[in-house]
Order: structure tokens, then sequence, then C-alpha cells
């Protein structure tokens, strides 16, 4: 019943409130909630659906951080520890075919390697690779560097952004809820910090993404509360570009054996969802990569206008279980968007269309 009343304010263009939340959360309509959230994404971006020709670079599985969900990070004495030096990731990114858009950069929270290898990480790049975006360095690195140097976040992300730094992944954020950070990842910035680094670099207009990590120990209240915490920040501070929700693999992670990976019904709930709350977020990524190409194709009638990119070879998630290809190429991608009934539009980083595959 109470879907009623979340449909009368999506067609009025009204914000969903947190009971509204709650009700798509408990409501096993999930082709109504579908059609809901694809309604905001047909009003906001038509029948098109973007992906970019990316490439990941993960710099380092070492990590001091430690977080109880993660098995990608490494201490830094076991046989698969690694750290690429400068020149193997510019000859990875030079393995690329022409026409690569953006390269996204996150690693570890390495313990010995100095501020200036990020700094020159990215203006080697930018030197090499003059049409290619640098999408790098999540918040919580962003804070990591500036704890190094002992600079401010203004100052850290002002001197990467005059090496290069065209925008920032949204990755760090988890779930906002101290209760959860307390017992997953207690060595990670709090929601304040993250929030503060995006803020920071919105104002040197570098654009930013936002996630979420959900389908571990977190409550509903607190997938919401997350949402609603994106959406202020927007509205404080606009620049976010994208949201992507991320769904837990728990595979080779401490919390492997306890935790069941979501299922396929909460994981176009929580994209629908998003759809709904973040009406102020442009975007909403349907990340194959974590959700599997085929769950990720069902996605585009939950809300999603974005499908990410074709990634070359991702290591996070795949260090944790995942069974999606290490990564997709342009014509899968144009498949992808195409038998679901959308059409695909080749963007670069910053959502600039570059090729729309209408009917050829
Ligand atoms: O922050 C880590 C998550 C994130 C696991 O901005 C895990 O366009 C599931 O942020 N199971 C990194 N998730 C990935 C990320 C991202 C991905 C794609 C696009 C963008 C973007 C950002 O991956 C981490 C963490 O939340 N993660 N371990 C795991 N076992």
């Amino acid at each position: 019943m109470c879907l009623e009343s979340v449909e009368e304010k999506i067609k009025n263009s009204e914000p969903v409130n947190l009971e509204d939340a709650k009700c798509v959360l408990n409501s096993n309509d999930l082709i109504k909630i579908g059609q809901l959230a694809r309604s905001i994404k047909l009003k906001k971006s038509s029948e098109k659906v973007y992906f970019v020709f990316n490439k990941h670079i993960n710099y380092t599985n070492l990590c001091v951080s430690k977080c109880k969900f993660c098995a990608f990070y490494r201490n830094g004495d076991e046989n698969d520890a690694y750290t690429m030096e400068i020149d193997d990731i510019i000859e990875e990114i030079a393995k690329m075919p022409e026409g690569i858009r953006e390269v996204h950069i996150v690693g570890g929270l390495h313990p010995k390697k100095p501020f200036s290898y990020y700094v020159d990480m990215v203006s080697l790049i930018k030197k090499h690779f003059k049409n290619i975006n640098v999408k790098a360095f999540t918040a919580v690195e962003v804070d990591y560097f500036s704890k190094l140097e002992g600079i401010d976040y203004k100052e850290t992300l002002t001197i990467l952004k005059n090496a290069g730094l065209d925008s920032m992944p949204g990755g760090g954020a988890e779930v906002f809820s101290e209760r959860v950070r307390k017992k997953l990842y207690p060595n990670k910035i709090p929601y304040e910090q993250w929030a503060e680094v995006h803020k920071t670099a919105h104002s040197l207009n570098i654009p930013t993404n936002a996630t979420l990590l959900f389908g571990h120990i977190e409550t509903d209240d607190e997938i919401i509360d997350h949402l609603f915490k994106l959406k202020k920040i927007q509205e404080e501070s606009p620049g976010f570009l994208c949201f992507i929700p991320l769904s837990f693999h728990p595979a080779n992670t401490p919390l492997e054996g306890n935790i069941e990976k979501v299922d396929a019904v909460k994981e176009l709930k929580v994209l629908a969802l998003s759809r709904m709350i973040l009406d102020n977020f442009p975007h909403i990524k349907a990340y194959w990569v974590m959700l599997s190409p085929k769950i990720g194709q069902i996605g585009l009638h939950f809300g999603a206008d974005d499908i990410d990119g074709t990634i070359g070879q991702e290591r996070v998630t795949h260090a944790a279980g995942a069974k999606s290809p290490l990564g997709l190429a342009i014509n899968n991608m144009v498949g992808m968007i195409r038998n679901a009934g959308f059409i695909p539009v080749e963007r670069d980083a910053l959502y600039n269309e570059l090729k729309v595959y209408d009917n050829d």
C-alpha cells in the first residue's frame, strides 16, 4: 500500500522521505519498484545508457587499513603482495588500444611510498596520455596522503590537481554507520572526513563519485541513512557525477562463512532506491563487475543509466570471488545495453557523449 504514496511522489517529482525508503526496501513488488526507478531514469537521461572505454589500475595491494570486508589487501611478506612502479603503470596503459578515455586508479594504503610517488604517477600518466582522464584515489587515500605530508585536504588535492588529477572515484565510503565502521573497518576514516575530502574536491572543481558497500552486517536503516547523507553532501557542495551501489563479495575475506552473498532482489532494490533518493545525482551506475553482467543488464530497468566500462583487469572484487569476466569489450557493452532496450552511448569520464549507437 505504501508504494502508492511513493508512486504519487515520483509522478509529481517530489522527494521521497525516510518512510518511503523503508517502504521500498520492505516491499515485495519488485516490478513496481523497477518501474518507479526507471521512470526517474527516463526523465533524467531518456533512453540513453552510458559506458566508458576505461582501464582500472590497482597500483598496490599492500595496505595498512586491514578492513575485514577486503580480500585484496596484503601485509607485504606474502608471495602475491605487489606494488607497481610508475614505469609499469605507464607500460600497462600503453598496451591499451587507441580510444581509451579513462584510467581508474586506486590502491591500498602503502606503508612506505611517499606522497611524491602518487604525484609523479599522475603527472607522468598525464604527460604520456594527454586524452585520458585520470580518475584517481579514493577519499581514504587522499586522507592518508595528507597525513603523510602533514598538509590539509585542500593542499593535497591542489597538488594532485596541478599534477593532472581530473576526477575521483567514489570508493572508501563503505557504509557511513559508526557501528559498522567500528566492527569492520575501524582504521578507515569516518563519514565526516570522507565527506570533507569530497566537498574539498568539489570546491576545487574536481568531480567525484560516491559508493555504498552493502550486503554484509549493515541494516536497512543504515543503507537508507547513507543515501540521505550523500544527498545532503550533494546539496551543500555539488560535484558528484555518479552513485555506485556495491554488493559485498565475502569469498576470501575474514567474513567468509559468516555471511552469504546478497541476492539479486536486494541488489536491484538498493539500485532502485538509490535512484529514488539521490534525485540530485545525475547518474546511477549498475557496476557489472560486482553485479555480474546479467544482473547489471537488468539493473538498467531499475534506475541505472550507466554500466561503467571495459575495466581491463579488475582485482579488488575478483580477489573476493567475483565470477564476472575480468573485462568486457565495447561490443559486449553495446549489446548488453541495446538488448535491454536502451540506446548505448559511449561517454568520456565527465559524461560528454562521444558516440551514440543509434541503430547501426
Ligand atoms: O571502496 C572492497 C569495495 C570499493 C569488497 O567511482 C568490495 O566509478 C565487494 O569504489 N566485496 C572499490 N566490494 C571499488 C569502487 C568503484 C568501483 C567502480 C566504479 C567506481 C567509480 C568505484 O570496492 C571499495 C569497497 O567498498 N570492496 N572489497 C568486497 N569483498
